[in-house]
């Protein structure tokens, strides 16, 4: 018996400023129904996913951001999306700003069994943008302004879903999926299905240079297809699309199987469903040749990995005497 699992990555529209919280899940709940209704086993909701993305907008203090943050999960606002994994029998992940209850803040995703129990918790690494406001930039990306690093790496944990009585599930968020170190520490935990969501602006807007619009969903699409290839993982790859208040997100959620294809790939910049059967035994064909890890990786020679951050100079050339 093939070991399948239905999955649906569940694209948002936009969130507008105005938009509540109730109203956004109202929306989350009709597509976890319809999601049911496709035979989905899981549902993957983006990054952020209950809100416009905030970290566009400055304030000084950092606490007056705090309504853009959940103190409690679930709350009275997200449990429908609780009640509607049980009524469903679907698992879920979501993710949303956390408060902790020693404020501190973190950008945070997690996966929801039909329980309701917390199965794995991630809190992003990779933070892009900027702490304070910069006046050259016409979009401000204060990721770093209101999130700290998260604390848990990049954890996979091997959870029933759907039918199968485990899978290994790990989470990245948005940014990370350009970095492939957080791609491969999942491959050595033996990672199947690797849940990501995103909110990536059509434009890059920082002062740095033009980066050409047409290239940013490449470069999204590449790095989560040689993400999955590498890895031999599948991903689920999940965006908010459209114009939030007028800043544009360019969606293009997909699934990429372990030989790095899109087998399903969103066409709007609204609430939309992309659904696919995963067949998780397509890990095996990369796992066992050529990305046998335990046969061919070589670690004594990948010490600056962890060593440095930033790129140093090569020595220069010279000619021999
Ligand atoms: N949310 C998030 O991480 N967005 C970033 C935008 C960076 S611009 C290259 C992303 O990597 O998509």
């Amino acid at each position: 018996m093939p070991r399948l699992l239905t999955v649906a990555g569940a694209q948002l529209g936009p969130i507008q400023k105005s938009e509540p919280r109730a109203s956004a899940v109202a929306r989350m709940v009709r597509l976890m129904e319809r999601a049911h209704q496709r035979g989905a086993e899981l549902v993957v909701f983006p990054e952020l996913a209950l809100t416009t993305f905030f970290p566009r907008y400055y304030h000084a203090d950092v606490a007056e951001a705090d309504h853009w943050f959940e103190a409690a999960m679930p709350s009275n606002e997200t449990a429908p999306l609780f009640a509607a994994a049980k009524r469903f029998g679907i698992g879920f992940h979501l993710g949303y700003a956390e408060l902790t209850a020693d404020k501190r803040r973190f950008n945070t995703a997690i996966l929801v069994n039909p329980d309701g129990d917390i199965v794995l918790k991630y809190r992003k690494v990779h933070l892009p943008g900027h702490a304070e406001f910069d006046p050259k930039r016409t979009v401000q990306h204060l990721e770093k302004r209101y999130f700290e690093v998260g604390d848990l790496g990049f954890p996979v944990v091997r959870a029933p879903l759907g039918q199968l009585a485990g899978v290994n599930v790990g989470i990245m968020i948005c940014n990370d999926r350009r970095w492939p170190e957080a791609w491969r520490v999942m491959g050595l935990q033996g990672v199947e299905l690797v849940m990501l969501g995103y909110n990536t602006p059509s434009m890059n807007t920082s002062a740095a240079g033009f980066e050409a619009p047409h290239l940013r969903v490449f470069h999204s699409h590449l790095s989560v297809q040689a993400g999955a290839y590498q890895n031999a993982t599948f991903a689920v790859a999940v965006a908010k699309g459209g114009s939030e208040d007028g800043y544009e997100l360019f969606g293009h959620s997909i699934i990429v199987n372990p030989q790095g294809e899109i087998i399903a790939q969103a066409a709007s910049w609204d609430d939309e469903l992309i659904v696919a059967d995963c067949n998780l035994d397509m890990c095996m064909l990369g796992r066992t040749t050529v990305f046998a890890f335990d046969k061919h990786r070589r670690p004594e020679a990948y010490a600056r990995i962890t060593a440095q951050v930033g790129a140093t100079e090569p020595p220069v050339w010279s000619k021999p005497a």
